[in-house]
């Protein structure tokens, strides 16, 4: 009989939640500051669940410091695994269709409301990249249900 074989490391997972932002036909990304880990990347607004929080209670507070918005957390849109080196992250991608205040780069380098076509030509993490016909296939459905 052959054992499974034991890893003597327990896989460390971080769960992560981003948020898409809509204006019109747009979305909301946030240029990663230089002081944190994937600096310069085009990266959806959100961040690190913390001990206690439920996913949405953590989006609206990373909303809240990284833009400076009071957002309503809509529908769970997919998620998914990724692996950068020794961390892995999993992240919950959320609609966020309504909020009050206007989005300010509190923490990211600078806000661009793009196309999300063009998500494709601009330097984003590793995670976002491999799921890049998902998210635009999301986004894409999603618009042309509300808009037409
Ligand atoms: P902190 O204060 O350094 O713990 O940072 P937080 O809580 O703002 O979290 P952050 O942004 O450093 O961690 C999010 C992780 O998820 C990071 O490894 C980058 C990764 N990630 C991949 N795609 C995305 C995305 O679209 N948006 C965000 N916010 N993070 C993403």
């Amino acid at each position: 009989m052959t054992k499974p074989v034991k890893s003597t490391r327990k896989p460390h997972w971080i769960p992560v939640v981003a948020g898409f932002l809509r204006r019109g036909n747009q979305v909301l990304v946030g240029q990663r500051p230089e002081t944190h880990s994937l600096a310069g990347l085009w990266e959806f607004p959100g961040g690190k669940i913390e001990p206690g929080e439920s996913p949405e209670q953590a989006l609206a507070r990373e909303l809240r410091e990284e833009l400076g918005i009071e957002a309503e957390i809509g529908a769970l849109k997919f998620s998914a695994t990724h692996t950068y080196g020794d961390v892995n992250i999993l992240i919950l991608f959320f609609e966020v269709q309504f909020w009050k205040g206007e989005p300010r780069a509190k923490h990211h380098l600078m806000l661009e409301w793009i196309h999300p076509e063009e998500l494709g030509s601009r330097a984003i993490p590793e995670a976002n990249k491999k799921l890049l016909p998902l998210i635009l296939k999301t986004l894409g459905s999603d618009w042309q249900r509300t808009n037409g």
